[in-house]
């Protein structure tokens, strides 16, 4: 028999208006990254955010933006981090243990924090694969990530807040009073 609980949805808006994103962009392969951050800043504007909501700050490579993202959460200013780089295939394991730490440092970064840090790093064989994601066949990444921003953002603080709606009984399945 079907359920006739109707479980309350519980999401995040995505209204950037009255909250602090904090962007941290890697200078390798900027071709790439400062489309990503572009096309992050259009989505945190078009959904309300002004530009004094929002800061850039700009690090070497993906490796470094762990430690830059930890820092920048730790200031308590931000309401999200987005996290922008582009990591190339190379000829040697570079490319491993960069992809790898960054991603690693960035959840480690995100689950000690607290605060919502957006991976917005391409990971990708070659630059076409990269152009196809930072604008063109694949749309572009960074747009995706503003907007997994400020929903994360608004997620955080409506679950924080403890103001969850509860889970509520249908018509039949409510239990009458005597
Ligand atoms: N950094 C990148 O962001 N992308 C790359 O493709 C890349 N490659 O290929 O080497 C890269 N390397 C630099 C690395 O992120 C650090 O900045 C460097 O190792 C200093 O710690």
């Amino acid at each position: 028999m079907a359920s006739k609980l109707q479980a309350e949805r519980i999401d995040g808006e995505l209204k950037a208006s009255g909250l602090r994103f904090g962007i941290v962009v890697s200078r390798f392969n900027s071709f790439i990254t400062e489309r990503l951050l572009a096309a992050a800043v259009d989505a945190l504007e078009r959904a309300g955010a002004g530009g004094e909501d929002v800061d850039v700050v700009r690090v070497p490579g993906a490796f470094e933006l762990p430690l830059a993202a930890k820092k920048l959460a730790a200031t308590g200013r931000y309401d999200a981090l987005i996290a922008i780089g582009c990591v190339l295939r190379g000829e040697t394991t570079h490319y491993d243990y960069v992809c790898s730490e960054t991603a690693r440092g960035l959840q480690l970064a995100q689950m000690d924090s607290g605060l919502p840090i957006i991976f917005c790093v391409l990971t990708c064989d070659t630059l076409e694969q990269a152009v196809d994601r930072a604008g063109l066949k694949g749309g572009n990444k960074g747009f995706e990530a503003g907007l997994a921003a400020i929903e994360m953002a608004q997620l955080s603080r409506k679950l924080a807040s403890g103001k969850t709606a509860k889970p509520k009984l249908s018509g039949a399945g409510k239990r009458r009073r005597k």
